[in-house]
């Protein structure tokens, strides 16, 4: 019998567990200071995270790529954090199938205090969610990533979990 191929799981696999729980994003430097509550929350829960700068408008086959690959890196929760039209939270939900948190931010060229980002964030169009915190909200975005992390296994039906009896 010949040896069977590898199947592309492999690759799945090589991937697992390497990622932190938490993966940040952020349209611009300047968004950092905005997201910082939200790192120090993660670190005093115990929950890894990363952050990285990368802009849907400015890097979107960096978003793409990033929001694609987290899942298989290990990674359960996004958080993005942007001002202005604020499309990063949006682009990531609709690149991974991971809850996608959404931190309006206020920035020196925001409209009415950041209300530009709340809307764009929030109305996100029926079939793409995104969770959305308050403007500057971050340090929420991490306690609501952190109950996300606390649920079980899914719902009835999804794999590995016995359909409810009803
Ligand atoms: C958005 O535009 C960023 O998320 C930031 O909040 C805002 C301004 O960006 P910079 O011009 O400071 O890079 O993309």
């Amino acid at each position: 019998m010949p040896e069977e191929s590898p199947l592309p799981l492999t690759v799945i696999e090589e991937f697992e567990g390497v990622g932190p729980l938490v993966g940040i994003l952020i349209g611009s430097e300047s968004d950092r200071e905005a997201m910082e509550p939200a790192c120090v929350e993660l670190d005093e829960r115990g929950i890894s995270w990363e952050l990285k700068v990368l802009s849907a408008h400015r890097d979107p086959r960096g978003v793409a790529e990033y929001a694609s690959t987290a899942a298989l890196r290990g990674t359960r929760v996004l958080i993005a954090g942007a001002g202005m039209a604020a499309a990063l939270p949006g682009v990531v939900a609709s690149y991974s199938d991971l809850p996608v948190i959404g931190v309006p931010l206020t920035s020196s060229k925001s409209v009415m205090g950041g209300l530009d980002a709340l809307l764009s964030i929030v109305q996100m169009p029926p079939g793409v969610p995104v969770a959305c915190v308050s403007v500057n909200g971050s340090r929420n975005a991490a306690i609501l990533a952190a109950k996300i992390l606390a649920q079980g296994g899914g719902y009835p039906g999804t794999p590995g979990r016995p359909t409810a009896e009803l």
